[in-house]
């Protein structure tokens, strides 16, 4: 959409009357994308991201006028990561132009299928489509040379989902909704299309005595009730639902889930569940100069009641609430962020987007940064083939306090590479405003950004050092299980990692591994990890791809015992020479059961993570079961007098950190223990 300073210009008449009034559209924080305008959402919560695809109205366009599909990703709900133009109508050859109508992507066996609205150029109506890519960003290619499902002038709007026993069912449709059963391949049919019959109980009716539903269907199951959202009651829409016991009804009209408001005619929606909230993903004209052509795609949080029934629903400029603070002190990508003005994304040379076009005033939004204890320098990744410019460093507010400013020099070209690094002082958690500020025309670009400090985690020679306490450090719950941050429960510090909704053992949490981590060499990595409810052999795995076989070894295997921290670790692993694509997940041998990691460490080779250098070790919890107890002084005694059996007992028996376990030791646990003080202080 480029510029929101064209946009903000019509906003500021529409509203001139007011303007001072109202508040600065700078800080909502849905739409959740400003860069392009975005329409018919369809979320997918895959490996612990959220996705949310999106069709792509064009600027300025007085009807649809829609080339291409985008994708756009979050791990907090409210930064989101551009993945740009994932697949565009030109991808199906037989397809007219601008006619990238509503779309869905599911995962199967390894693979995402999209499920796409088209013209076939050859006539005859509208059809349905489908692409294929082996990751949820793409590339997406055409699966079947030609239509699924069409053409037919009612078939738009495809949804899918994967039933339990694995039969796949494709909802599509307006005004009517009809619905197929895809085979295992999801990419072909078996039996005929079925036209749903719109019954007055099953759809609803409008004033005019005709059914409710109209298009824009979204199907998925919840408990034992499958649900059916739709576009509704006509123009302007609104979003209403019908449920049924089975995938094919019969449907009961369950009444109106978002009225209809918002400068667009039409709506669309999507509902996922993420790391345990609920979210419906919907489309409006609220984005300056937005209209019915001209949509962007919103997203609210709400809970079901306790029926299964599903509120209603209003538009917001807010958004959800932020699931975790934004980690500085790794690289962030600069085309995610919460909000922008003027700025748009393109391809970069180095991978992945970067942020490009920027002029004198333009801003990012990076919301919930967490600078902990501390900021002291801030580098980004910059190219510039004028003359470069300066990226001032707001926080709370596009015109807040300054904390660093950073010069941005010529590179030679817009695609040429170059590090800046400036000074910040800053801690605590803040909105960081990323302003552009220089000369006229375009100032230069930005691929990706990260603070130094000492708030920083890995300040022990780690190369990662997750300790969960300001977030989940890039982690993620590995397919299909969830991963939250909590204070249930922690090895060391106030908080771990809990891994839960586990179908299979081998779901479990993971991280990728980044450019520190290179093939034919060895690193050492740990895990501490405890299971509350039962005994459990947890597996610390590393995963890879060799040329197309995707492989897995253990890095280390330990048994835990129930309720007791464990540490997992395997020093010098050795990476194999052609890896590539490589994760570390912890994983258990068996069972489902929810279990919770703290202090994920890796480093570079001939680093002893078993050593106490790397452990956060609870002061008195000499027998390392989590707790100080007793027995605690047994063992610190037995240790003082025949030797320890393991670094972590002897450095938890160091109560005052005088370096050596002495007789003083002892006599502080004692102490602590018959209640005589609090707790231990600081050497
Ligand atoms: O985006 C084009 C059409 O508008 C969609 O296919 C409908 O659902 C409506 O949102």
């Amino acid at each position: 959409m480029k510029k929101l300073t064209g946009f903000a210009a019509a906003f500021i008449a529409a509203v001139s009357a007011a303007v001072s009034a109202v508040p600065a559209v700078t800080i909502a924080d849905n739409p959740i994308v400003q860069t392009s305008y975005t329409s018919d959402p369809a979320p997918l919560v895959h490996d612990g991201v959220f996705y949310m695809y999106t069709g792509h109205d064009a600027d300025g366009a007085k009807d649809y006028v829609m080339p291409d599909w985008k994708c756009f990703s979050s791990t907090d709900m409210q930064n989101w990561t551009d993945h740009g133009t994932i697949l565009s109508e030109s991808t199906f050859k037989w397809a007219g132009e601008n006619s990238a109508w509503a779309a869905q992507c599911i995962e199967r066996n390894g693979k995402f299928y999209m499920y796409v609205t088209v013209v076939p150029a050859n006539g005859g109506g509208r059809a349905i489509g489908v692409a294929v890519a082996d990751s949820p960003t793409g590339p997406f290619k055409d699966a079947i040379g030609k239509p699924l499902c069409g053409p037919d002038w009612a078939f738009i709007d495809p949804t899918v989902f994967i039933d339990d026993d694995g039969q796949a069912y494709l909802y599509f449709g307006n005004p009517n909704p009809y619905y197929v059963k895809l085979n295992e391949d999801m990419i072909s049919y078996s039996g005929s299309i079925t036209k749903v019959d719109m019954t007055a109980e099953g759809f609803g009716t409008k004033a005019d005595g005709g059914r409710m539903y109209v298009e824009g269907p979204w199907f998925y199951k919840r408990g034992d009730m499958y649900y059916l959202l739709y576009a509704a009651n006509g123009i302007p829409e609104n979003i209403a639902y019908s449920t049924a016991p089975s995938p094919t009804g019969p449907w009961t009209y369950r009444g109106v889930i978002m009225p209809s408001e918002g400068r667009s005619f039409t709506n669309h929606c999507g509902i996922v569940d993420y790391e345990g909230h609920s979210y419906f993903a919907y489309h409006s004209g609220a984005l300056p100069g937005g209209s019915g052509f001209q949509r962007s795609v919103c997203i609210e949080e709400f809970s079901y009641n306790a029926d299964g029934t599903i509120p209603t629903i209003k538009m917001s400029s807010s958004g959800p609430k932020q699931l975790h603070s934004l980690d500085p002190f790794v690289r962030n990508e600069a085309e995610c962020f919460c909000w922008e003005e003027g700025i748009e994304t393109e391809k970069c040379s180095e991978g992945g987007l970067d942020i490009a076009n920027i002029e004198k005033g333009d801003y990012v939004k990076i919301k919930g940064v967490d600078f902990a204890e501390g900021a002291e320098s801030f580098t980004a990744s910059i190219a510039s083939a004028e003359n470069g410019g300066s990226i001032e460093l707001h926080i709370d507010s596009p015109d807040g306090d300054i904390i660093g400013v950073c010069e941005v020099p010529s590179t030679g070209g817009w695609q040429e590479w170059q590090e800046v690094t400036c000074p910040v002082e800053i801690s605590g958690e803040h909105d960081l405003y990323m302003k552009f500020t220089g000369g006229s025309g375009f100032l230069f670009n930005v691929d990706w950004w990260k603070f130094g400090g000492s708030g920083e985690t890995a300040d022990d020679g780690s190369l990662y050092h997750s300790t969960f306490e300001r977030s989940a450090d890039g982690w993620s719950g590995r397919a299909g299980a969830e991963i939250s941050v909590t204070d249930e429960v922690s090895f060391s510090g106030e908080k771990s990692a809990k891994v839960t909704d586990r179908t299979s053992s081998w779901q479990g949490i993971v991280k990728k591994l980044g450019n520190a981590f290179a093939s034919g060499n060895s690193y050492s990595f740990s895990a501490r990890a405890m299971c509350p409810d039962e005994d459990t052999v947890f597996h610390l795995t590393f995963q890879y791809t060799e040329g197309e076989e995707v492989k897995y070894t253990k890095i280390d295997t330990v048994d835990a015992e129930k309720g007791k921290w464990v540490q997992l670790c395997g020093n010098d692993f050795g990476i194999p020479e052609e890896a590539s694509d490589m994760y570390v997940y912890v994983e258990t041998n068996s069972g489902i059961a929810d279990f919770y990691v703290d202090e994920m460490t890796a480093a570079g080779e001939g680093t002893d993570l078993s050593s106490p250098d790397f452990m956060k070790v609870i002061r008195g919890d000499v027998d390392n079961n989590g707790s100080v107890t007793l027995f605690d002084l047994v063992h610190a005694r037995r240790g003082l007098t025949e030797g320890f059996t393991d670094a972590y007992s002897e450095k938890a028996a160091d109560i005052d950190r005088s370096g050596s376990v002495q007789v003083n030791d002892l006599v502080l646990l004692q102490k602590y223990l018959l209640g005589a003080v609090n707790g231990f202080t600081a050497e």
